[in-house]
């Protein structure tokens, strides 16, 4: 493998996101060291990149790290450093302040500066000159989600031979809410510097399209847009691939697909972990912990106002209220996973959610039997397993969510065919998990009626039920997800099939 510090590095395989997939730690010795880093980027891309001889560059997560590229289970890792300035206003600021609201339907209010867009501005050209740098002629560069959408068009200019392939991770909003945003024409146009865009859902592509539309006046059909060119780059051979100009009305053009591609799991990892008897072992221990309810809840996510915890918390808590659930038989087991802590939004909800769970314990626990067991911690892979089997309903109540992992992982967890999946339908997943009992968050009184259907589902149904879901789960797997993204970059636009919009 190249060493990629050397100016001769050349990877023909490279993945760009924000973070590494790597955490920094610091050992018992003092000595500092990474280890694997858990997250649904991570989570997803992990087994491609073990498989491609390929590079990664990303953030370790640390201002001012200045690290040089290095190996880590078997993947090389190119590290970009960033100031603290720029974790401030490029990834605090603009990624996490303004876009993530924005493109979660503005459940947060977005907040428009300046100051971070120029930040973003800086940091997308740093990723993109390292992308130049350290790609192979006529290589392949996967830049990953909403941080870096001006990667693919600031790496073409620069490396005009290169495929270039985006995957946004999290929604794209209806045109009505990305118009907001002050530089949509900038970002739409560093979108467009890729030959395939990827997105979690149908919904999502056809709101960028139309954003294209709207912005630019490019043609488009089906998931096909004609990207005008003015002439061809140096070293382009027009007609050559899909991603060489060609000849359309006269005028020369780049076509760009924008489609959905569900990313998914490594199924096959789950079920393993699912059934080592260890694992198996701690999940009726954490039931006997927990009291030995009748019937156990779960809730897994990120401490982010996305994901609809406090409205998953108000119809447990109105269910214990109403008399309908008791604390003596069910409980509620939500882990909340740190987040996003110095921004302000972030340090809000966590007080609104402790208030909440606090009020319900309060209120309803027992000496015995604690109502909501709530932990904000981080957890190895091998426990949130044992959660997920420990569990009896999952409740996955997103108000927006690109895909949603954590449902995908509990249904392949279950390889004994039982437990139900809640899910929202406004998580990407709910397209294609069709037989989970799929709410409306906002409606308290439907969710509130789910979770009670949930509890006295016949174990028939539930076997019928999560058969379906495991079947589609373990047919879409991670790896379909990237080979068939891959294998669109590989694809001339000209030989997709058209019209057609997923
Ligand atoms: C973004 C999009 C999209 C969570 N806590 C722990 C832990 N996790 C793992 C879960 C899961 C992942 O993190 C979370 O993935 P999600 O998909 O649920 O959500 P986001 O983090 O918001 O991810 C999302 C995803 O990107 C992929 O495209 O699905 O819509 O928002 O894998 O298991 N893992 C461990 N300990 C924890 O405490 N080990």
């Amino acid at each position: 493998m190249p060493s990629s510090d050397s100016p001769s590095a050349a990877f023909s395989f490279v993945v760009v996101s924000n973070r590494l997939p790597v955490d920094r730690v610091v050992g018992p010795d003092g000595e500092p060291s990474f280890r694997t880093s858990p997250g649904g980027l991570v989570t997803a891309l992990e087994p491609v990149m073990q498989q491609a001889d390929g590079a990664w560059i990303g953030w370790t997560g640390q201002a001012d790290d200045h690290v040089d590229p290095f190996e880590h289970d078997g993947i090389e890792l190119i590290p970009v450093a960033l100031s603290h300035d720029e974790v401030e206003r490029y990834y605090e600021g603009f990624s996490n302040d303004t876009l993530w609201p924005l493109y979660h339907d503005v459940i947060a209010p977005p907040a428009y500066h300046r100051e971070w867009w120029e930040s973003y501005v800086t940091v997308n050209q740093r990723f993109a000159d390292r992308a130049a740098e350290v790609t192979a002629e006529g290589g392949t560069v996967w830049v990953q989600d909403y941080q870096l959408q001006l990667v693919p068009k600031m790496l073409r200019e620069k490396r005009p031979d290169l495929v270039i392939g985006f995957f946004n991770h999290i929604p794209f909003p209806a045109y009505g809410i990305y118009s907001q945003l002050p530089w949509r024409a900038q970002i739409i146009e560093g979108l467009l510097g890729a030959d395939v865009i990827g997105f979690q859902r149908t919904a999502d592509a056809g709101n960028f399209t139309r954003a294209v539309r709207r912005l630019t006046g490019y043609q488009s059909k089906g998931a096909v847009i004609d990207v005008p060119v003015e002439e061809p780059a140096a070293g382009v051979v027009e007609g050559a691939t899909h991603r060489i100009a060609r000849v359309r009305d006269g005028k020369l053009v780049r076509t760009v697909v924008a489609k959905a591609f569900p990313i998914s799991i490594d199924a096959e990892r789950y079920e393993e972990l699912a059934r080592r008897p260890d694992i198996q072992a701690r999940a009726r221990e954490i039931r006997e912990g927990l009291g030995d309810p009748a019937i156990v809840m779960l809730g897994v996510d990120r401490l982010d106002y996305t994901k609809g915890i406090g409205h998953r918390l108000k119809a447990f808590g109105e269910l214990v209220a109403d008399g309908e659930l008791d604390v003596e038989d069910v409980t509620l087991v939500q882990v909340a996973s740190p987040s996003r802590e110095r921004v302000r939004t972030y340090q809000m909800l966590r007080d609104e959610i402790e208030l909440q769970v606090g009020r319900i314990n309060g209120d309803y626990s027992t000496i015995s039997h604690t109502a909501i067991s709530y932990l904000h911690h981080g957890y190895p892979r091998e426990e949130m397993v044992a959660l997920y089997l420990a569990a009896d309903v999952m409740l996955v109540t997103a108000l927006r969510d690109g895909m949603n992992l954590v449902a995908k992982e509990y249904v392949a967890s279950r390889f004994d065919n039982d437990g139900v999946l809640v899910l929202s339908e406004f998580a990407g997943a709910s397209d294609e998990l069709r037989t989970a009992l799929r709410v409306n968050p906002h409606d308290i009184e439907g969710l509130k009626e789910a979770i009670m259907q949930a509890t006295r589902m016949p174990k028939a149904e539930r076997a019928r039920r999560m058969r379906a879901l495991r079947k589609r789960v373990q047919e879409y797997d991670v790896a379909r997800w990237s080979s068939s993204f891959l294998e669109a970059l590989a694809t001339p636009a000209e030989s997709l099939p058209l019209p057609k919009a997923d």
